[in-house]
């Protein structure tokens, strides 16, 4: 591991509206919360560097500047001499508060948390360091605020061993396993304490530590790991979050020497209960286990058989007697496809699997759903399995790590691209949104949550791009608010920790807020997708997929391109979901160009609603893309001097290899385009 370690947006400057003046901590009934350590720690740390004081006990002769405190610590203190203000704005109020909630009052100076545990303490705490210092006019706050989500969960694809292929972490892009070396956990849990401390100040609140491809390392965890797990609890816990593991469907035959792991077998069931006991028996507060089964490769019910509520039951029942909770993904298709077949259709899978086990999954199961149909492509539309379980527990599973968005080498800032899932009304303008459906909201609902792969190694800035740390806090910030402007929680971001270089942060603001945009301008256009090189998924190979067993396919052929999932004359996908989306995606005339050749195929002549025909777009696009890419290295250099001198270098050189690399995606896929369709650009610009 490096020796320098990125502050990414705790530097000690981010703390200063904590540790400038006084804090006075007041939490009784909270000493054997073990997340209020760390709120002490913070305070301290914070006092330490920039000369405030840290109090125990109300002193009138010493005024807070921030009081941090419980429903009873507030009603002592508003009794008390010589209480600030806003002590007395916050007692008269006393909102009812979740176990996570709290209650930010500022007035006269003071600001004031309220909060029932130390979680909710030290939510609190970090929403004052993004508020700032209170000035010192009459700056008024007076704000409740509850997590959305109540499962926030970050999953980690780290392997024990580097895999052969995939490397140690898979579809990791910022250097190692913070915490796996050579099939061992680290000794040294540093990184891990500081990565904890990074997500908690975003609200996450549940990791997965293992990759969800189960190899056998990472299986003997269930048994022969349960230290090392320990080890990584009592590290996370202090943080307020909880620990899960990824585990084999087939674990009962690996690890536990059965000769089957049918969900309907006696002997599997009563292994998976005593493995389940033993697990909580060391880890009492212990989150669940995360279950990747009949999916590319990895073990399943479907060996006996069963369906997946068989087998995701079978875990849950072993589960639910320790308050245990377990993540099973509806990531299932044929990754064998004949390609010549055109009746099977990959982005079908999901709902064609899961839809009919509706109302069949015990309460301890989350199906846990990626956000598109097919796999955390640039542009997708929303998965109809979300809408399609509404007696199910859902969660939607978000993808941080930019396997298909440029892997941490180009800048990508994809909070606007997960807001527009949130926020994406499954029924219609004004209905239920995917944010609403995972929260658990409505009659009858239950939480299942945001879940999103993790973008962080042991890389110095955490996620090798130093830009990409962005993607983690916006994560967490929209698990907790999906409502916010992913724009503002970018500037968010980009104060805490740049500090309050107003042109610094408008530079970085311009080169982070339209990169989703630009990237989908010089990758695949219009939803299609799947134009990447096979295997490692970076850089433009147009055909790379078409011919390949995965499902992923474009069509293309001198007259058009495009997947027809039409009701009338293809596959029928768009008849997955409800109304108004079936007819909306279902017609040309009401298909979003953003989507179209997700839904249908069509000539390389047809129309947009912006007046460019298919072709022109794509040679519009790809041009604006790249030379949008290429502007940043120039714009980058507005920031030399501004910013530290090794995060400048790495983004430098990072902006120098996006713009190649746009530049090849632009080439190759123009010059596909032309080749295929034999229409020339209408502005006569170079293409090969
Ligand atoms: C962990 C895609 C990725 C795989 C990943 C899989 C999944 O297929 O390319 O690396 O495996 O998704 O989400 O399970």
């Amino acid at each position: 591991m490096t020796t320098h370690v990125s502050p990414a947006w705790l530097p000690d400057a981010a703390l200063a509206p904590l540790g400038a003046g006084t804090v006075l901590l007041l939490a009784p009934g909270l000493d054997d919360d073990p997340v209020l350590d760390t709120v002490v720690a913070e305070v301290e740390l914070a006092a330490s560097h920039h000369g405030g004081r840290s109090l125990r006990a109300h002193d009138p002769s010493a005024p807070a500047s921030v009081v941090l405190t419980t429903p009873a610590g507030l009603t002592d203190l508003a009794g008390a001499d010589g209480a600030p203000r806003a002590v007395r704005v916050a007692a008269e109020r006393a909102p009812e508060l979740s176990a996570e909630g709290f209650h930010l009052v500022r007035t006269a100076g003071t600001t004031v948390v309220v909060a029932r545990t130390g979680a909710g303490l030290l939510y609190g705490l970090h929403a004052l360091l993004r508020v700032g210092s209170a000035p010192s006019g009459e700056g008024t706050l007076d704000e409740v605020h509850e997590p959305v989500q109540p499962i926030r969960m970050l999953d980690h694809w780290d392997n024990l061993l580097p895999h052969p292929v995939m490397g140690q972490v898979e579809r990791g892009y910022s250097g190692g396993s913070l915490f796996w070396s050579a099939g061992r956990l680290r000794e040294d849990l540093t990184r891990v304490e500081g990565y904890a401390r990074l997500l908690a100040s975003t609200g996450i609140n549940r990791i997965a530590v293992n990759n969800v491809n189960v190899h056998e390392a990472e299986a003997r965890l269930l048994t022969d790991g349960l230290d090392d797990l320990a080890r990584l609890a009592q590290v996370f816990r202090r943080h307020a979050i909880r620990t899960h593991l990824s585990v084999s469907f087939a674990a009962p035959m690996t690890v536990g020497g059965l000769s089957t792991a049918d969900p309907l077998d006696a002997h599997v069931q009563r292994w998976w209960a005593e493995a389940a006991a033993r697990v909580w028996a060391r880890i009492p507060d212990f989150g669940g286990f995360v279950v990747k089964a009949d999916s590319e490769g990895q073990p399943g019910p479907f060996a006996y058989g069963r369906d997946h509520a068989d087998g995701a039951n079978l875990l849950a029942r072993a589960v639910a007697p320790h308050g245990g909770t377990v993540f099973w993904r509806a990531f299932v298709y044929d990754h064998r496809q004949d390609w010549r077949d055109r009746s099977t259709d990959r982005a079908r899978a999901a709902h064609d699997h899961f839809a009919p086990l509706d109302g069949r999954f015990d309460d301890a199961v989350v199906l846990q759903v990626k956000h598109g149909p097919m796999d955390f492509q640039v542009r997708e539309p929303v998965s109809p399995v979300i809408a399609a379980l509404p007696g199910t527990r859902l969660a939607v599973e978000l993808q941080v790590t930019q396997e298909y968005t440029g892997q941490q080498k180009h800048v990508c800032y994809l909070g606007p691209l997960w807001s527009q899932v949130l926020r994406f009304p499954l029924w219609g303008e004004g209905g239920a949104t995917v944010a609403d459906v995972v929260a658990g909201r409505g009659p009858g609902a239950r939480p299942g949550g945001v879940v999103a792969v993790s973008n962080a190694g042991d890389d110095e800035f955490w996620t090798g791009h130093p830009l990409a740390q962005a993607n983690l806090y916006a994560l967490g910030r929209l698990a907790w608010a999906p409502e916010l402007d992913p724009l503002a929680v970018l500037d968010e971001w980009i104060r805490l920790t740049f500090g309050p270089d107003g042109a610094l942060a408008g530079l970085l603001h311009r080169v982070m807020d339209g990169s989703w945009r630009t990237y989908e301008d010089y990758t695949a256009p219009l939803g299609v997708g799947f134009m990447v090189r096979p295997g490692h998924h970076y850089g433009p190979d147009v055909d790379g997929y078409e011919y390949t067993p995965w499902g992923t396919y474009h069509f293309a052929d001198r007259d058009g391109i495009g997947v027809d999932r039409t009701r009338a004359t293809g596959t029928g996908y768009t008849g997955q979901y409800p109304a108004p989306w079936r007819d909306v995606y279902e017609s040309l005339e009401t298909c979003p160009d953003e989507l179209l050749l997700f839904f249908h195929h069509v000539p390389y002549g047809h129309v947009l609603s912006d007046g460019t025909t298919v072709v022109q777009h794509v040679y519009d696009t790809h041009f604006r893309g790249a030379r949008a890419a290429g502007e940043l290295v120039e714009l980058w250099e507005g920031a030399r001097g501004r910013v530290e001198e090794r995060t400048w270098a790495r983004v430098r050189e990072l902006l120098e290899e996006q713009a190649r690399s746009a530049r090849e995606w632009r080439d190759q896929l123009n010059t596909y385009f032309l080749r295929h369709s034999g229409i020339p650009d209408a502005h006569g610009r170079t293409i090969f």
